[in-house]
């Protein structure tokens, strides 16, 4: 069971992630994509900030595990993700997101971002490339894993699954894909447009280990990522991991959850307002859920 110090550390981060999001989405002039982003969260904190063996200031090290965002228009989650890790600077991210000439575009680039594993932003190549760099991995007797953050509307595209065949008949118990399962689309409620149930099975056909969690629980996230089995090149039984997580598009703001008009937007100053607060009122609720109290002990 993960530390109640810990989980609070992490309660904490993804909150003032909710806040820098929201703040970015009340000024910044074009649309972000603030329900994929909201639905991933505590998914981001709990691999930057906890499970993934990764450090801002050796980003190149060969040891460092590998994460790549599949789900690329989320792209600004996983900046400001990284940006509270100490990778990069959150006032230049807010200053300049999405302008011509920005380092931070709508969509990742590696090339822009040291520490940026992978530009993604046509869905369904996050994977494919997980599964290569999972599999040069294992050929150099390399002991890193590599994680993969998919949408899990993007896996309506065929490249998942053929990686993921891929990735079974190869054994790679050192690839994790971590699946945002928050049942919408870009544009509908899953069931309208595609129907993907059911969905951990449909990864075990593919021989993949499948756990589910609550996509917004950092404590069972935590347990999840800290019981992955030792990357183990010999195991003859060594599978993928699935990480099928429950979540919730727009999560933790009561106008945006589950509202389809919410894919991407912008918000009002008002929107921002009422947003900021519920973001600090659900922040003590949980704290006080778990033991703690904002600003003070457990
Ligand atoms: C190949 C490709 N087709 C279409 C798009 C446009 N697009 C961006 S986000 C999105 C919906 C993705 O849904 P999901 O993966 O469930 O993401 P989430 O709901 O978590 O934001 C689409 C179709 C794209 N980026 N790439």
């Amino acid at each position: 069971m993960a530390d109640p110090a810990e989980i609070r550390r992490l309660d904490e981060l993804s909150a003032e992630m909710r806040r820098l999001l929201l703040r970015l989405c009340g000024h910044y002039s074009g649309a972000i994509h603030i329900g994929g982003d909201m639905s991933m969260v505590e998914l981001l904190i709990s691999l930057y900030h906890h499970g993934m063996n990764v450090d801002p200031d050796d980003f190149a090290n060969p040891e460092r595990d590998r994460f790549i965002l599949s789900k690329g228009h989320g792209a600004v989650g996983m900046y400001i993700a990284m940006a509270l890790r100490g990778y990069f600077d959150m006032d230049e991210i807010m200053a300049t997101y999405g302008q011509l000439d920005s380092a931070y575009g709508m969509h990742p680039c590696k090339i822009q971002l040291p520490g940026v594993e992978s530009s993604t932003g046509s869905l369904g190549h996050g994977l494919p490339i997980a599964v290569g760099l999972a599999f040069a991995a294992r050929q150099r007797r390399e002991s890193h894993r590599v994680f993969c953050l998919l949408g899990d509307g993007e896996t309506c595209e065929g490249s998942v699954w053929e990686s993921a065949n891929t990735a079974g008949s190869y054994g790679l118990g050192n690839l994790v894909a971590v699946i945002d399962r928050n049942k919408q689309m870009m544009s509908s409620l899953e069931g309208v447009a595609m129907n993907l149930e059911p969905y951990p099975d449909k990864w075990r056909a593919f021989r993949w280990r499948v756990v589910e969690v609550d996509g917004h629980d950092v404590g069972a996230i935590c347990d999840v990522l800290d019981a992955l089995p030792p990357v183990d090149h010999d195991d003859p039984n060594a599978q993928p991991i699935a990480i099928v997580a429950h979540t919730v598009k727009g999560k933790g703001i009561s106008f945006m959850e589950r509202n389809v008009g919410w894919h991407a937007g912008s918000l009002t100053d008002e929107q921002m307002h009422e947003a900021l607060a519920e973001v600090d009122a659900r922040l003590a609720e949980r704290l006080a859920a778990t033991g703690g109290g904002i600003g003070g002990g457990s």
